[in-house]
């Protein structure tokens, strides 16, 4: 019999939330034959990354996932043989007593943040809390072997290698979006939160030799780019130039073509924790808008990320990097640092593969997550 999954995403805010749990959804059911119900409490931002949603819908089945609507009064449901708290979300409580109902306990996991700190690999398929003789347990996505690695479909980085091997497909995929740069330029995908350092670093991508052109999906750092244009407000789809920059907004698009955009850039900045991951499958060098969290953590978890992500670097290298992430991070002046990566560029470009590889030679998050299940059985 193929065992039942349950997974639960409370969307706190924007898309992280729903776009990891999603992904997992999906690759559950294609790659490892799961019955997977995935029960969400925002459809509306769901819809934002799977047009195909109807968000007036309780039920329905998207690419063989039962998607869920979780309401506010929770229906009379049983529970499955596994089950999923993403991001440590609250399970309704007659959800838990149908869990401790069952003849046989189901498998509990709270399905953590990401982090490349030390202390994940030790806490990573650790005991939770128990309820009603309910063990949870924690897992913990990750970059290291001690870890539940990361969400990485089969064969994702084949097609893209694919896909970046063919530049007229490149083309045809910038063109459905409208997008046409002229020969030659550098493309820029700039998906962030508000930052007060944006101004700085479109002014240098404007006064630089080469051209660039800036994709912006719409979003929160639109403001910035638009107050830095003189233009409000930026409509998607008519670019702006200014000296060398070229400036253009997208509307948001589904999820497998965000990843394509990322393919197609020179240079991804991303934000939060989905699209961050998906710009090391893109390959490319990228800078990383980290979630702001109370008291300052999210600093610790960009440093581990950096200390990692910039091992194998020369010195100099390796300074730009950390010099322009944290310029990022700490809202301040882009212009400097940015100058200086560019001296780098080859070495990070190749070195944004070589981590690709590295990351993509380990187990992927979903096959961590059954194995896991499988172990515990
Ligand atoms: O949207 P995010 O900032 O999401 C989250 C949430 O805020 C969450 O509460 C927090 O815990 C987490 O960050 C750290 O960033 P993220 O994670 O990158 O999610 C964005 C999703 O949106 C991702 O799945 C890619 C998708 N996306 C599209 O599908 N189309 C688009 O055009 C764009 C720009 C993104």
């Amino acid at each position: 019999m193929k065992a039942s999954w349950d997974i639960f995403c409370s969307v706190v805010d924007n898309y992280g939330d729903i776009g990891v749990t999603w992904r997992l959804a999906r690759q559950l059911v294609a790659e490892h034959q799961c019955v997977v119900r995935l029960w969400v409490d925002d459809l509306r931002a769901f819809e934002k990354i799977c047009p195909q949603i109807d968000s007036q819908k309780a039920s329905q089945i998207q690419d063989g996932v039962q998607v869920r609507h979780w309401p506010a009064q929770w229906p009379d449901e049983a529970a499955a043989d596994v089950v999923i708290a993403a991001f440590a979300c609250q399970l309704p409580h007659a959800y838990m007593d149908a869990m401790a109902d069952r003849a046989r306990a189901p498998l509990w996991l709270n399905l953590d943040y990401l982090s490349a700190e030390d202390w994940v690999g030790g806490c990573h398929g650790l005991p939770s809390v128990k309820f009603r003789g309910v063990q949870k347990y924690f897992f913990f996505p990750g970059f290291q072997a001690d870890t539940g690695g990361l969400l990485r479909e089969a064969g994702l980085l084949e097609q893209r290698r694919d896909f970046q091997g063919r530049p007229q497909a490149r083309l045809d995929f910038l063109k459905s979006l409208g997008v046409s740069p002229v020969a030659g330029s550098r493309l820029i995908s700039l998906f962030a939160y508000e930052n007060a350092g944006v101004a700085s670093w479109l002014q240098a991508l404007a006064d630089d030799g080469q051209p660039t052109h800036l994709l912006v999906p719409e979003g929160r750092v639109l403001a910035d780019v638009q107050r830095w244009l003189g233009e409000e407000p930026l409509a998607p789809g008519c670019p702006q130039v200014r000296q060398s920059l070229t400036v253009q907004v997208l509307p948001f698009v589904r999820q497998e073509d965000y990843d394509r955009l990322l393919w197609c850039c020179d240079f991804n900045a991303v934000r939060g924790e989905d699209s961050f991951v998906r710009a090391q499958w893109a390959g490319r060098p990228m800078l990383w808008h980290i979630y702001r969290q109370d008291e300052d953590i999210h600093l610790d978890k960009l440093e581990a990320f950096l200390g990692l992500y910039t091992r194998t670097l020369s010195p100099g290298a390796k300074a730009a990097v950390l010099a322009l992430w944290q310029a990022w991070n700490s809202e301040a002046s882009m212009a400097e640092p940015w100058k200086n990566l560019l001296q780098y560029w080859p070495e990070v470009a190749a070195h944004a593969e070589q981590w690709c590889l590295e990351q993509g030679s380990q187990p992927d998050l979903a096959a961590a997550l059954v194995q896991f299940y499988l172990n515990w059985i």
